[in-house]
């Protein structure tokens, strides 16, 4: 009898000190803030087979939470639903709810790391707005995924847990908004979906930042232009952003487009031309004009990769417009927007597109 209630005891004691060790690891871990937006990675399709035709926006973050218990082993993570919605259809008002929680967490000391879950379609839109605006050198990482979670060789759960993974690493600090996809750490600058059905969607014409296997980050270069806390730029002291669009040059191109948006009040026309930039000859005095009326021109370009070179293809000295660099159209009017909070300036404006 004494020699069992002392086992009891005793086993009573082990499981105790057992539970108040794990409790003890539990609370030593980074505490990672999952912001849900919507998109793929909270898809859901009728059969395993749909991997292409599913409904997005779907799955709750808590459920996207409860479905990946390994995440405990990383990091205390919690998760909040800042919107349900496919990334297509997201606002410039969405974009800036959505910073100002990213920033106001990243401020709070109980909070390590931050992860958004967000459409593939426009992710690098807002990968790109949260690096020029949110000062915080802790990690953020957007995430997505190419298949929702109900399809075979569903990629969302290994993306997420990924992208909790280095959102819970010291040495992912300091480093700009980043993005795990399909295995890599991209610069959430660089970053754009370069394939619109493929898991090795996400691609960087620079490359990746790293890679993560296993949960071990990478690292293999560092972001070469401003971001987080060595930007000028401040979501909270944004209130709102002013209107900019894209224009796309092809074959026969009229100016209907330019001139619709020139007159509903556009505050800058990023245009997309062919090559290295290069505009029509029937639209340069369109744009000219519109320049003369105030708004900015952006001369970015259609094709993916490379960069826009100045008073190469237009004189872009005389005719005032600035040069989006190597920025895809829809990463230039993302910078345009932010820049034009601070400044219209036409050479400030070309320098921050050489900085950011
Ligand atoms: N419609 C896409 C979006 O929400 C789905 C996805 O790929 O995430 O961006």
């Amino acid at each position: 009898m004494y020699f069992a209630s002392r086992l009891r005891a005793f086993a009573g004691a082990a499981a105790l000190i057992t539970a108040s060790a794990i409790a003890h690891a539990q609370a030593a871990l980074p505490n990672v803030v999952i912001l849900a937006t919507g998109g793929t990675i909270a898809g859901a399709g009728a059969s395993a087979v749909n991997s292409a035709t599913y409904s997005a926006a779907k799955v709750p973050v808590d459920k996207l939470i409860a479905g990946l218990p390994e995440l405990s082993k990383v990091a205390n993570v919690r998760g909040e639903q800042v919107f349900q919605v496919a990334s297509e259809s997201l606002t410039n008002d969405n974009l800036m709810t959505l910073a100002k929680r990213v920033s106001a967490l990243s401020k709070q000391a109980d909070v390590d790391g931050i992860v958004i879950t967000h459409g593939t379609d426009t992710l690098e839109e807002t990968a790109y707005f949260l690096t020029l605006t949110v000062h915080t050198n802790k990690p953020i990482i957007v995430v997505g995924s190419m298949r929702p979670g109900t399809a075979l060789s569903a990629d969302g759960a290994l993306n997420l847990f990924d992208a909790v993974n280095v959102a819970a690493s010291k040495d992912a600090m300091g480093k700009g908004v980043l993005v795990t996809m399909n295995d890599e750490i991209q610069s959430g600058r660089d970053v754009a979906k370069t394939v619109n059905i493929k898991t090795e969607a996400f691609k960087s014409q620079w490359g990746p930042l790293g890679m993560i296997v296993e949960g071990k980050n990478y690292w293999f270069r560092a972001p070469a232009k401003r971001h987080t806390m060595q930007s000028e730029f401040d979501i909270d002291t944004i209130t709102a952003l002013p209107a900019v669009e894209i224009v796309y040059g092809y074959q026969s191109v009229p100016s209907t487009a330019i001139d619709a948006f020139a007159k509903s009040g556009v505050k800058a026309i990023v245009h997309a031309g062919t090559g290295n930039g290069s505009v029509a000859d029937r639209i340069v005095p369109v744009l000219q004009k519109v320049r003369s009326d105030g708004t900015i021109v952006v001369r970015s370009s259609r094709v993916p990769d490379g960069f826009v070179i100045r008073n190469a293809e237009q004189p872009d000295d005389k005719y005032d417009w600035v040069v989006a660099h190597d920025l895809r159209p829809q990463k230039a009017r993302i910078l345009t927007m932010v820049a034009l909070t601070k400044t219209n300036d036409t050479k400030e404006l070309q320098r921050i597109f050489w900085e950011y």
